[in-house]
């Protein structure tokens, strides 16, 4: 069955010296990158914010970095500004190999809406269009890496399965944010939904 590497997220704001660094991200472009050539199709996907996005701390009165609040979508974390539209921040790791990436797709456009899953906002229902795409290209089997692991790698994996793909993470190839717990969490909710962690 045709099998594509979904790559999450692997930009400059996400790794150290980032608007929202996660701890190790620079360490997974080499392994990422070796791992290309073994499928039969890359996909990157971009987190992609205008400044006035919802999700970002500076935009709501007396909110801080990582406060939890609710939308009218659900519960949101508020993060610092990160990967906002046209940024140096918001750029592939320059040491990424984006020249083998048969798509890249954007994501969390929508000013009042956060997108961690490369295939629905954070609502579960606004579609990304990836499935169409994946489908139309009998992509059925997907391997995810990237970050971060317990928000945009997990969210994307759930949904996958959720959607009849056959979906698994290569965990050495990912790297969490880990915000009380969420990595345990997202991990025993990708382990029940029958996403294979490898
Ligand atoms: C992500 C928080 C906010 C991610 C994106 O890529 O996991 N996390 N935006
Ligand atoms: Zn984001």
């Amino acid at each position: 069955m045709p099998h594509a590497l979904i790559v999450v997220d692997m930009q400059i704001d996400f790794c150290p010296g980032g608007a929202l660094a996660v701890g190790g991200g620079d360490q997974l472009v080499a392994p990422i990158n070796a791992m290309m050539g073994d499928f039969d199709a890359v996909i990157l996907t971009q987190d992609w914010h205008p400044a006035d996005h919802a999700s970002f701390a500076g935009n709501h009165m007396g909110a801080e970095a990582f406060d939890l609040v609710q939308m009218p979508y659900g519960p949101q974390v508020l993060w610092p500004a990160h990967c906002v539209i046209g940024t140096a921040g918001a750029g592939f790791h320059p040491g990424l190999d984006v020249t083998r990436a048969d798509l890249i797709l954007r994501k969390g456009f929508r000013p009042g809406i956060d997108s961690y899953s490369a295939f629905f906002e954070n609502d579960h229902e606004t579609s990304t269009g990836l499935a169409g795409y994946l489908r139309d290209r009998d992509l059925h089997q997907l391997s995810f890496v990237g970050l971060a692991h317990d928000f945009c790698v997990a969210w994307s994996a759930l949904d996958a399965v959720r959607l009849g793909f056959q979906a698994r993470v290569i965990e050495e190839a990912c790297r969490a944010i880990d915000l009380d717990g969420s990595l345990a969490a997202a991990r025993d909710a990708m382990r029940q939904s029958g996403v294979d962690l490898v």
